[in-house]
């Protein structure tokens, strides 16, 4: 059995308030074009069953265009491939805190062929291909105990769908970043690895082997917290049960460069602009639609007023998205192993997750100003000791 595993689609991200000729946002453009390339690419390669791990919308709430353009995806798909099933789980960004909000995945339902578990444990039959698949989506995996996970003994094949973090020693040596942050935490040691015949995992957004039989097939697009963790291909996988071997199928995506970075240290603004320049102008084919962040150490803020802001501005209109970041002399002390490193205080590290990391779904939350409750609170922490 041949299974096209594709997951992270976060179908309405949205970033850098750039739009195109339709007046849609370049990157909420970019996403819907990746998972259409990938559906096309699934209709060809004709798989037995397509499973779609989680995350298949980046809100809650997405957009109706979101939400159009993924039922007619989903409804081509089931279209072309008849009598293959597709079965979606529910991840952290497509599940609601509550409830009563009802989950947009379910509209999906009405789509022959189509199959959606959202809200709680489940093992569908498809008795067709003989084949159970549990089906665990985020909510039913973020419980302080894990589910009772069973293969079911009357299927020929076996198959697993689940949308979370690896704790143990497998996700400690093989997700080296964050995707996200509010992912559920899976620990390993509560799968029996050996006992499914596929392992279809969503949640940790580049594709990664995790045992012969479970791999991340990793997102669509760059959508994650931190996109510059994301260097590799993006696309989906298509396993074979018979071969027990995954195939990796990748989508074209929004060029994205991280330019060397720059030490500043001791330079001019002169300088640092002329080093800025030469970088920049390293970029093949200029920075027209592209992605580029250059990153520069060591810069004292008087340096930073003095340089070149215009035709920073400049580069800034040219690119989807050009990202100058500039960051301060860090004070450094020395650590017991003689290696010169600052640790960030407590205060920092929350203030700095609030402010880069964090998803705010709820668009009533400022920033600025969670960001200020979640430092004030710390203070006040340390002030009480
Ligand atoms: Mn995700």
């Amino acid at each position: 059995m041949r299974i096209a595993h594709l997951a992270d689609l976060h179908l309405g991200y949205r970033a850098y308030h750039r739009v195109n000729q339709r007046g849609m946002n370049v990157r909420e453009a970019d996403v819907a074009e990746a998972f259409r390339q990938a559906v096309a690419r699934v209709i060809e390669l004709r798989p037995d069953l397509v499973l779609v791990a989680g995350d298949v919308f980046h809100t809650v709430r997405p957009s109706n265009t979101a939400i159009a353009d993924a039922f007619r995806q989903f409804s081509l798909m089931a279209d072309r491939l008849p009598g293959v099933p597709i079965v979606v789980i529910a991840g952290n960004h497509d599940t609601p805190r509550s409830a009563d909000t009802g989950n947009i995945l379910n509209l999906f339902r009405e789509i022959d062929g189509v199959r959606v578990v959202c809200d709680e444990c489940r093992t569908l039959k498809l008795e067709e291909l003989e084949t159970s698949v549990w089906c665990e989506p985020h909510v039913a995996s973020f419980t302080e105990d894990p589910p009772r996970r069973e293969p079911d003994p009357s299927a020929r094949h076996n198959l697993m769908m689940l949308h979370g973090i690896l704790v143990g020693p497998r996700g400690a040596e093989k997700l080296t970043y964050i995707s996200e942050y509010g992912g559920a935490n899976i620990d390993e040691s509560s799968i029996r690895w050996p006992e499914w015949d596929y392992i279809a995992l969503g949640h940790h957004h580049s594709c990664q082997e995790i045992e012969r039989n479970a791999w991340y097939a990793g997102g669509l697009e760059r959508t994650s917290t931190n996109i510059w963790a994301e260097k590799e291909e993006k696309g989906f996988l298509v396993y074979d049960t018979e071969a027990r071997q995954a195939e990796f199928h990748a989508v074209e995506t929004r060029t994205m460069v991280d330019l060397p970075k720059i030490s500043a240290r001791e330079m001019t603004p002169a300088e640092l602009d002329e080093a800025i320049l030469r970088a920049v102008s390293r970029v093949e084919d200029g920075l027209r639609g592209k992605i580029v962040r250059l990153l520069a150490f060591d810069v004292p803020r008087g340096v930073v007023r003095e340089l070149n802001h215009k035709r920073i501005r400049d580069w800034k209109a040219e690119a989807v998205h050009f990202h100058l970041d500039v960051r301060p002399p860090e004070i450094r002390r020395r650590a017991g192993s003689g290696a010169p490193v600052r640790r960030q205080t407590l205060r920092e590290q929350v203030g700095g997750f609030l402010e880069h990391r964090w998803e705010i779904q709820d668009r009533r939350v400022e920033r600025p100003r969670l960001v200020e409750l979640g430092t004030r609170y710390v203070d006040r922490t340390t002030e009480e000791g």
